[in-house]
Parts: C-alpha cells; sequence; structure tokens
C-alpha cells in the first residue's frame, strides 16, 4: 500500500511539471496519407515547427510554393520538420504528385503586421 501511494504521489508530480511548462511550443504534426496532407490547412505561431510524417505506401514531399521549404523525398514512415518564423501564409504542394495541396498559415505574436511573402 504505501508503495502504491508512492508512486500515484510520483505520477501526480510528473503530471505538475508537464503542467508548469508554457514556454514549450506547441507541437504540429502534418500527416501525409491516402495522397493528400491532414490537415490540409494549419495555423500556427510564428517561430513553432511543423512536423511532416509520410504514413502514407508512396514516397512524397513537401515544397512551398514561393520556395520558402522543401523536404526533398520522404519515404513511408519519413518525417521532415520545419521551423517557420516568418508570419504569411505558405502554401504547400508535393512535387511528385502535384495535386496533393497544403496550407500553413504562421501568425504573427503579440498582433505585429502580417508580412507577405
Ligand atoms: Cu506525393
Amino acid at each position: 500500500m504505501k508503495e502504491l501511494m508512492l508512486s500515484v504521489a510520483a505520477a501526480v508530480s510528473l503530471v505538475s511539471v508537464a503542467a508548469v511548462s508554457p514556454a514549450m511550443p506547441a507541437a504540429h504534426t502534418v500527416q501525409i496519407k491516402g495522397f493528400a496532407f491532414a490537415p490540409k490547412s494549419l495555423t500556427i505561431n510564428a517561430g513553432e515547427t511543423v512536423k511532416f510524417v509520410n504514413d502514407d505506401s508512396e514516397a512524397h514531399t513537401v515544397v512551398a510554393d514561393k520556395g520558402a521549404f522543401s523536404s526533398g523525398g520522404l519515404d513511408t514512415n519519413d518525417s521532415w520538420s520545419v521551423r517557420l518564423q516568418k508570419p504569411g501564409t505558405y502554401t504547400y504542394f508535393c512535387s511528385l504528385h502535384p495535386y496533393m495541396k497544403g496550407t500553413i498559415v504562421v501568425q504573427a505574436m503579440h498582433g505585429a503586421m502580417r508580412g507577405d511573402n
């Protein structure tokens, strides 16, 4: 019984530690599956990172229309992350299957003006 109480206390303290870390940026993941990006449109804050995970049986890429980023080839189960600092709307596609499209909207922190990309 004493051991159980100890492990409950340990679990509670772990939860508390996790809860008091507001500086951690939100984690964003875009899944590539069925020849589509999910979510198709994602809004993040400037400076946050988006991780693309290829859960498809085909290779895909993630390429920004305006050249802001390019993943290179992602095989099945590969992942690739990009950190977006500059506010704006980033449309992207898969260079292997150009009909696969997605959008990331990067919002400025503290309500600053939106930059044109
Ligand atoms: Cu593709």
